[in-house]
Formats: structure tokens, C-alpha cells, sequence
């Protein structure tokens, strides 16, 4: 039996959109980069149990039986499962589905599990590409630090202790399942966003800026990027037709508060996903400050820039 523990991650440069024709391998249509978020506060723990069998594969999603997915079975089929019976059973300790990040964690955390329960011994690059079979912002929980995903490449470009002072709060604002799923979202996009023709060409610019900001670290620049990059994919996918929104009175109500608490200097930036939830970044020096701002908005837990998946348990 093997136990894996995979982190989320938050992208900064968001993936919004596959490449013509590579839909199902999940290649993204820009690059992106994103921040792993520390494995002890936020993260999936994956068991993967083998035993003697004819291919069977039993799934547990928070305790609960279900079918393995259409994903699963994408990336169970890169490993050599015939002869065997595997359960998986895999718990989030944190809200499933509500535009937080879990099928990276999730994905990221089975492609290992079964690496090691299995004896493949895949290197990191073969380990990215299944896990972004299975979902595409995944092959970025393979690794800690800031990782940037471009095409068939994916890599840490610095490490989790490259800028110690900075802090990711997870402001959770509904933990209810998300009404738009991410994979035909972003497909409506793709085919009917005007603005999205020019969406490659800006995240390959942002990218370039925002790595020099982290490597300065320039926490306004990184702000602002953070924050620009966030808005540009809502208004993505409020251009979409029909439109697709994530965002909800309270996220609204962070960002107003946030481009407030910033007026004199900026102390706090933030980002959301597909989903209501916020992820806010500051320095350690001013996190109380941003804790006091947005008192009152859900449950804040706080991460640092993390390392990559781990193995907890080998029997
Ligand atoms: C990201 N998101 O870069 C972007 C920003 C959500 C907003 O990647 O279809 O679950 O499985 O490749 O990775 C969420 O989409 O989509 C996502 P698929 P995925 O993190």
C-alpha cells in the first residue's frame, strides 16, 4: 500500500483554453505559472492499494464509492494494471470542486501514488504529462515552488524557499461545488470569445514580467499581474456565449476591499480560479494587516510557497 500527499497550486498566469487539436491531452493554448501551496495545510492524500486480480479498480472520493471518472481511466491507463485489483481512495481536506484546485491535487497525487504502488519508476517529465491527462493545471502539482507549464514542458522555475516572506491566504467564501466545470467552460470560450484571440499573446508578455518580479521580488509588480491576470479571465468567461461566471457578491466585495487596502501602497493581492473562493497573497510583514481587512469574508487559512508531492506511507 502507498499513500501520497499531492499540494494545490494557484495559478498567477492562468491556463484558460486547450491548443486546437491537442483537446484531449489537455495542452494548454498559453503558458501559464503557478505558485505550489504548502502540503501541510491544503492537500490530497491518495492510497492506492494493489492486490492480484483481473483489472478491477475501486475509487473512494471522500469516503464515498463512486465510478472512477473518464480522467481516472486515462491516467489509469498508462500504468500496467492487468492482473491486478486497485482501490484508490482519495480525501481533500479541503472543499472539493469549488474552484480551488482539487483536480490538480487530486491528479497529481494518483499519478504518483500509482507510480510508486505500481514500480514504473516514471521520471518527472512522463509523470507531468499523465497527470495533465487526467487534468490539465495538474502537471503543475507535480513539482513545489513557482512552475511554469508551456505546452509539453513543464518547470520549476523557482524554488519554494526563493522568496520566504510570501504568504497565500485561502479565503473560502462557499464550499459548494462549482456550476460551471472547467474542461467545457473553457471550451465555450475558446469558441466564442472575441477577446480570446488575444488572450496567448497577453500571457506570454505577463509571464516575462512576472517572473522578473518574483525573482526581484517585487511584490507590487507581482500584485499587479496577479490581480490583472485574475480579472482578465473572469472577463474571459463573461464574454463567453453564454456567459460563465465563477464570482459571487463576497469575491466581488474582496476585491474592492483589497484595491482599498492597497490605495497608498500595495500590501495584498488577489486571485481566483474557477470558483468564488479567493487566494490573497501579501508578505509576512503585513499579514495581519490583510487578516484584519477581510475579517468577516469566510474561513482564511494560511499557506507558504510549498514543495511537491510526497510519499507518506509505503507498506
Ligand atoms: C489554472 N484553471 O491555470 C486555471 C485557471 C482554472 C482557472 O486549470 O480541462 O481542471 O482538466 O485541463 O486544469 C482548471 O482547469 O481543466 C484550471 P482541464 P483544469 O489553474
Amino acid at each position: 500500500m502507498i499513500i501520497c500527499r499531492a499540494p494545490i497550486n494557484i495559478a498567477i498566469i492562468k491556463y484558460w483554453g486547450k491548443l486546437e487539436g491537442f483537446e484531449s491531452e489537455n495542452v494548454a493554448n498559453n503558458p501559464s505559472l503557478s505558485v505550489t501551496l504548502d502540503i501541510d495545510h491544503v492537500f490530497t492524500e491518495t492510497k492506492v492499494h494493489v492486490s492480484p486480480g483481473d483489472g478491477q479498480v475501486l475509487f473512494k472520493l471522500n469516503n464515498t464509492l463512486q465510478e472512477p471518472t473518464k480522467r481516472m481511466k486515462k491516467v489509469l491507463s498508462k500504468f500496467p494494471t492487468h492482473e491486478k485489483k486497485i482501490f484508490i481512495e482519495s480525501v481533500n481536506n479541503f472543499p472539493t470542486g469549488a474552484g480551488m484546485a482539487s483536480s490538480a491535487s487530486g491528479m497529481a497525487a494518483l499519478v504518483l501514488a500509482l507510480d510508486k504502488a505500481l514500480n514504473t519508476n516514471y521520471e518527472g517529465k512522463a509523470l507531468c504529462e499523465i497527470a495533465r491527462l487526467g487534468s490539465g493545471s495538474a502537471c503543475r502539482s507535480v513539482y513545489g515552488g513557482f512552475v511554469e507549464w508551456n505546452g509539453n514542458s513543464v518547470e520549476q522555475v523557482f524554488t519554494a524557499n526563493h522568496w520566504p516572506e510570501l504568504r497565500c491566504l485561502l479565503l473560502i467564501t462557499n464550499g459548494e461545488e462549482k456550476r460551471f466545470p472547467s474542461t467545457t467552460a473553457m471550451q465555450t470560450t475558446v469558441e466564442t470569445s472575441d477577446l480570446y484571440s488575444l488572450r496567448r499573446e497577453i500571457a506570454i508578455k505577463r509571464i516575462g514580467c512576472l517572473k522578473r518580479s518574483i525573482e526581484e521580488k517585487d511584490f507590487s509588480s507581482f500584485a499587479k499581474i496577479c490581480m490583472q491576470e485574475s480579472n482578465q479571465l473572469h472577463a474571459l468567461c463573461l464574454d463567453s456565449f453564454p456567459p460563465i461566471h465563477y464570482l459571487n457578491d463576497k469575491a466581488f466585495a474582496i476585491m474592492d476591499r483589497i484595491h482599498e487596502m492597497n490605495r497608498e501602497c500595495t500590501i495584498a493581492a488577489y486571485t481566483f480560479d474557477a470558483g468564488p473562493n479567493a487566494f490573497i497573497f501579501c508578505l509576512e510583514e503585513n499579514l495581519f494587516k490583510v487578516r484584519e481587512g477581510l475579517r468577516g469574508f469566510g474561513e482564511m487559512i494560511e499557506c507558504r510557497v510549498g514543495d511537491g508531492p510526497i510519499v507518506t506511507c509505503t507498506d
